[in-house]
C-alpha cells in the first residue's frame, strides 16, 4: 500500500507545462544555468549534460569542470562556457550568477565533491539538481542535509546508496524506496528506471516515457542538464522533473523506434528533445 496518492502521467499530459519563449525573450530570461560537473577523465558527462540543458532551452550554460576537459567540450560544443572546478572564488561567482546549478555528473566520489556541496548550502534563491556522485557523497554525511529546492536524481544503485539498503531492495518497491527518500532528503526527488518516479511529499507520479535505448552510459548525464535547463526556465522543481523525465523519455522512445534500441547514445536524442521542447509554441 502506497503511503501517498499515486498518479500516471506521459509527455501529452505535461505538454501544457512546458517552458513558454516569447518574441522579447533574451538569452538571460530564458534561463542562465551553471553546471558543476566533469572531474578529469569524466569529461564527457558534463559535455552531455551540458547539451542536455542547451537542446531543451537554457540560454546561458556554464560548466565547472576540470580544466582538462575544456578543449574537448569547446570543439564538441562551442556556446557552452566553462569555470575551474578547483577555483572557488570563480565557482561562487557563478552561483551568483545562475538562475538554476546542477551538481554531481561525472564529479567522482572525493573531498572536492563535498566541498562543493558545501559551497551550495546556503542556497536559496537558486533551485538545485543533485545527480550521480552529489548524491553518493550526500549518502556519507553524518546530518541527511534536507531542503525543499532541490531535485534529486538517484538511479536504484545510487538510491541504495542513500537510504542504505541494496539495489535489489529498491527495486522491490520503487515507490517506497522513492517516498522515505523524500521523506529523508526533502525537496523532489526523481527515481529513474524503467518507470520513472517522482516525488514531491503529497503524491507519487509515475512517467509512463522512456525505452530500453536509454540503457547506456551518460543518459542521465542528459536528464540532468534537461532539468537544470527547465528550472532555469521557471519551472519549479516538480515540474521540472515531471517534465524532464517526460521529454527525454520521449526523446529515447522516438530515437529507438526510428534507428534502434541497441546503440542509441545520449547525444543521439538532443534534436529529439529540441523538437518535443517546441511542440507547444
Ligand atoms: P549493477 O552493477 O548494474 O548490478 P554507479 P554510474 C547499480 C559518471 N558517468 N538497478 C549498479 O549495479 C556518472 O555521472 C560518466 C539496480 C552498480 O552497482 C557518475 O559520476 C560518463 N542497480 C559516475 O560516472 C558516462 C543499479 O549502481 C551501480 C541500477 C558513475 O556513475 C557514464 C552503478 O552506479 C556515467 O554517467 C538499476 N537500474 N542502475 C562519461 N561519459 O563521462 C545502477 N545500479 O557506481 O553510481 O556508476 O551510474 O556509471
Ligand atoms: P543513469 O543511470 O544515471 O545514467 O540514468 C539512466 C537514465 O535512463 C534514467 O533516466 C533512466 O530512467 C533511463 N533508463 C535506463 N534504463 C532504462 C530502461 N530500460 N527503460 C527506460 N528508461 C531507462
Ligand atoms: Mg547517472
Amino acid at each position: 500500500k502506497s503511503p501517498l496518492p499515486i498518479c500516471q502521467v506521459g509527455f501529452d499530459d505535461l505538454e501544457e507545462e512546458l517552458p513558454i519563449r516569447l518574441p522579447s525573450y533574451n538569452k538571460g530570461d530564458n534561463g542562465k544555468v551553471l553546471i558543476i560537473s566533469g572531474a578529469k577523465g569524466m569529461g564527457g558527462a558534463a559535455i552531455i549534460c551540458g547539451n542536455g540543458a542547451l537542446r531543451s532551452g537554457a540560454g546561458l550554460v556554464k560548466i565547472a569542470m576540470d580544466p582538462s576537459n575544456v578543449t574537448a567540450m569547446l570543439s564538441v560544443r562551442p556556446e557552452l562556457m566553462s569555470v575551474d572546478l578547483y577555483d572557488d572564488k570563480a565557482i561562487l561567482e557563478s552561483i551568483s550568477w545562475a538562475d538554476a546549478i546542477a551538481i554531481g555528473p561525472g564529479l567522482g566520489i572525493n573531498e572536492r565533491t563535498a566541498q562543493l556541496i558545501s559551497l551550495l548550502s546556503d542556497i536559496e534563491d537558486q533551485n538545485l539538481v543533485f545527480d550521480a556522485d552529489a548524491l553518493n557523497v550526500l549518502a556519507t554525511f553524518e546530518q541527511d542535509y534536507y531542503r525543499e529546492n532541490r531535485v534529486l536524481t538517484p538511479h536504484p544503485g545510487e538510491a541504495a546508496r542513500m537510504l542504505n539498503i541494496s539495489p535489489d531492495e529498491v527495486n522491490a518497491d520503487r515507490l517506497s524506496a522513492c517516498y522515505k527518500l523524500q521523506q529523508k532528503f526533502g525537496g523532489v526527488v526523481l527515481l529513474k528506471g524503467p518507470g520513472t518516479i517522482v516525488c514531491d511529499g503529497e503524491k507519487l507520479t509515475i512517467i509512463h516515457e522512456g525505452a530500453p535505448s536509454l540503457a547506456t552510459g551518460g543518459a542521465g548525464d542528459l536528464l540532468t542538464g534537461i532539468i537544470v535547463s527547465l528550472l532555469g526556465q521557471g519551472l519549479s522543481p516538480e515540474k521540472a522533473a515531471l517534465v524532464g523525465a517526460a521529454l527525454h523519455g520521449r526523446a529515447g522512445y522516438i530515437e529507438g523506434m526510428k534507428r534502434g534500441m541497441i546503440g542509441t547514445l545520449p547525444m543521439d536524442l538532443c534534436q529529439n528533445i529540441r523538437e518535443l521542447i517546441n511542440v507547444k509554441d
